[in-house]
């Protein structure tokens, strides 16, 4: 897939200060600092376009990027948004705060009418941790669809990344019937970029424009 153009366009309070839903939608969502803003640097190959930071908690709003892609040599451009939603488990944060972030991230989750997927995004560093698979078993549970990003794979050795990876899919299963896709990326190296990609040309083609 070519990136022909990947710009940010508007970070909104609220679902509805969101732009007009005409074209598909992915949203990345995980723990605060897990790397969902390295990885839509990765994707778009460019460092600039969304802040990353080592001070957890840095994203507060709905981060709307336009991103213009072409999946294959000769066939036409697609246009899709992908959303950068503030990072969740953030322990420094006050409990209002936290309540604010879950209403928010609940409505959007629910409401906005072209989220074709969710990425949620696991550090593929960790052993299985309660608070992703309470969000995973979230997801499921309000039926949003959404495909598992294990990020930083650049970090571990990849044995440990393999065991990580098939004890939260074990963990997974505890708690819904089917395992959703899985990509194991890593946005130092670029590892899963094209995956990821390929996968959002796919469900670009099942977008009909809820307008
Ligand atoms: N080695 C390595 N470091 C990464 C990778 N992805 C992210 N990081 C680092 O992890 C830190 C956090 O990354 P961000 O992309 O800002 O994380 P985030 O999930 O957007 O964080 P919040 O917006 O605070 O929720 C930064 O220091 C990144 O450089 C990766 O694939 N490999
Ligand atoms: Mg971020």
């Amino acid at each position: 897939m070519d990136i022909l153009q990947a710009v940010y366009l508007i970070s909104s309070p609220s679902v509805d200060k969101c732009p007009l839903p005409d074209r598909p939608e992915y949203a990345f969502i995980g723990r605060s600092n897990v790397g969902k803003s390295s990885l839509i640097n990765a994707l778009a190959m460019n460092e600039k376009l969304a802040r990353t930071s080592n001070t957890p908690g840095k994203t507060q709003l709905i981060n709307h990027f336009s991103f213009r892609t072409r999946p294959e040599k000769d066939a036409s451009y697609e246009d899709w948004y992908l959303v950068d939603l503030p990072g969740y488990g953030f322990a420094k944060r006050s409990q209002a705060t936290r309540k604010e972030w879950s209403k928010m991230t609940d409505r959007y989750l629910t409401e906005r009418p072209n989220l074709m997927q969710v990425f949620l995004l696991i550090d593929s560093r960790h052993s299985p941790q309660k608070i992703d698979l309470e969000f995973a078993a979230k997801l499921y549970q309000q039926q949003v669809a959404y495909t598992l990003i294990f990020t930083k794979t650049d970090k571990e050795n990849q044995r440990t990344v393999a065991k990580n990876i098939k004890e939260f899919s074990d963990a997974l299963l505890k708690q819904q019937q089917f395992l959703p896709q899985m990509i194991a990326t890593s946005a130092l190296k670029k590892t899963g970029r094209q995956k990821v990609l390929k996968w959002i040309s796919e469900l670009n083609t099942e977008f009909q424009n809820p307008e």
